[in-house]
This record gives C-alpha cells, sequence and structure tokens, in this order.
C-alpha cells in the first residue's frame, strides 16, 4: 500500500470482499501474503465494512474485545490485544437460535458482557471503567474467521472484524458483585467441554473494558451509553455444530445459550 490513492482503493476492495462473504457465509483467501497490511490499514477495512452493514440498516451496538485471555493467544498464535465493531444483527436472543447455514465454520467461546451507562473513553482507570457500568452478564461469543482454514495474520482478522459473527448475552446483573474471578463453563448439549473464570481476561475483565475505552477512543468512537462491550473469550473457541444447545454458566451471574438451527 503505497500511496494514498492505492491505499483507499485497497480498503474498499477489502472491505467489500470480506463483508460479502459474510453475508454469504462464503470463505476467501488470506490475501496479505506478503505481510503488507499495515495495523492502521487493517482497522481502516474493518471500519469500511461496518459502514456497509451500517448502510444495510444494521446499528452499532457495541463493541468486541479479542486475544484479552492466554487460552485464546495460544489457540490463535496471536498475541495482541485486537477489538471489533458489534452490529445489532450479531445479537441472538438468549435461549433462541441461530441458522448453521448463516456460517461459514462457526466456533463458540464463553465471554463477559458489559453495558454502559455513560460514555467511557481514552484512558481510564479501573474504578473509572466500573463507574461508568450499568450491567454486566454472562455471554457467549461467535467468532467466525472468512478466512479459510480459521487461518489468518494480525491484521486480517482485524481487517474481518476480529471475527465476529454473533453474541448471545444473558440476563443483566448489579456491577457491584464481585465479577473478577468468576468460574464458567462452556456446554455443548451440555457436556461441559471447557472450564475457565473471568480472571483469565487480563487478570480482570475490566482491564478489557479500560483496553476497549482506550482503542475506540483513539479511533474517533469512544464508547458510548447503551453500548455492549464484550470482553473476549476466557478459554479456548469450540466448534459448534447443527443442533448443538451451547450455553455458558457462570457462577453468580447465570447462564445463556442458544441453538444452533439445522
Ligand atoms: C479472533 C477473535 C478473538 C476473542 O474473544 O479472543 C476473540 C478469533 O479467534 O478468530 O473474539
Ligand atoms: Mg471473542
Amino acid at each position: 500500500m503505497s500511496s494514498p490513492m492505492a491505499v483507499s482503493d485497497q480498503v474498499t476492495r477489502y472491505a467489500a470482499l470480506l463483508d460479502d462473504a459474510a453475508r454469504e457465509a462464503r470463505e476467501v483467501a488470506q490475501f496479505d501474503t506478503d505481510n503488507r497490511l499495515s495495523l492502521d490499514d487493517a482497522y481502516a477495512i474493518q471500519s469500511a465494512s461496518i459502514a456497509r452493514r451500517l448502510a444495510r440498516g444494521e446499528r452499532r451496538v457495541g463493541v468486541k474485545m479479542g486475544f484479552t485471555s492466554r487460552a485464546k493467544m495460544l489457540q490463535m498464535g496471536l498475541s495482541d490485544v485486537i477489538w471489533g465493531r458489534l452490529t445489532s444483527d450479531m445479537q441472538i436472543e438468549e435461549g433462541g437460535s441461530s441458522l448453521f447455514s448463516r456460517y461459514v465454520h462457526p466456533r463458540v467461546e464463553p465471554e463477559i458482557a458489559f453495558v454502559l451507562k455513560r460514555e467511557l473513553a481514552g484512558d481510564v482507570t479501573g474504578p473509572e471503567a466500573l463507574a461508568a457500568v450499568e450491567a454486566v452478564a454472562p455471554a457467549l461469543e461467535i467468532i467466525d474467521s472468512r478466512y479459510r482454514d480459521f487461518k489468518f495474520t494480525l491484521p486480517e482478522v482485524i481487517a474481518d472484524n476480529a471475527s465476529s459473527s454473533g453474541f448471545v448475552l444473558g440476563a443483566w446483573r448489579d456491577p457491584k458483585l464481585d465479577f473478577g474471578n468468576l468460574g464458567l463453563t462452556l456446554s455443548l448439549d451440555g457436556r461441559v467441554v471447557q472450564v475457565g473464570s473471568t480472571a483469565a481476561l487480563l487478570g480482570h475483565p475490566l482491564r478489557s473494558l479500560v483496553a476497549a475505552a482506550r482503542l475506540s477512543a483513539a479511533a474517533g468512537e469512544p464508547l458510548q451509553p447503551g453500548w455492549i462491550v464484550m470482553a473476549g473469550g476466557a478459554t479456548p473457541a469450540e466448534w459448534i455444530r447443527p443442533g448443538q444447545y451451547v450455553s455458558v454458566d457462570m457462577e453468580q451471574l447465570g447462564s445463556a445459550g442458544f441453538h444452533v438451527k439445522v
């Protein structure tokens, strides 16, 4: 990506490629084979692909954080915290269902989610971040990389909106509850497949919210009241299959789940 003209052409082209792939549940080949995509280019592609969703009538509803646990970093072989943008069409009703055919090769991971009651931007402390939280909830994220074999470089996954595909939120709870180290399990058809803790998220999930506030503000999109922030997968992600019921159970916070519809 050399001249500014070439940059904007490429951003538009890759944003369309990834957005179409997501819409049609079709995989694409990795395109940064010579490692030339910068992180700024990658976030520009992500932003342009989200602009296409918003132009189709989806609403922006928040932010998702990625690679905030060691388990996820190890599973995907990448170690930098990344973020993506959540839109209204990604939300799956708690206890509802999502069609398997909407996805290329979906995986699920247990997370904790925040909903904000006020704007949160820039370099904030943990207590400042907590003061902006309206409520917390157990959550599931469905990640579905658009890249063949779920393989990507760091800029590629950023361009692909950090593999965002769907999310499920359990009941909202009072953030006064100490959610820094809550045990959790991920189950497929009632069988526990992953065990973890909210402490896996940078030592405390609030640190993920602090990072979200900094990164979003730096991108010119400060976290807004009413926005949801997904703190990141606390365990490695699991493949899901048609017909399964997927659920997360979190100490004190309760559970959330959905059916993978055939
Ligand atoms: C990238 C998204 C990472 C998380 O919670 O760490 C992520 C991926 O693993 O495909 O959502
Ligand atoms: Mg995630």
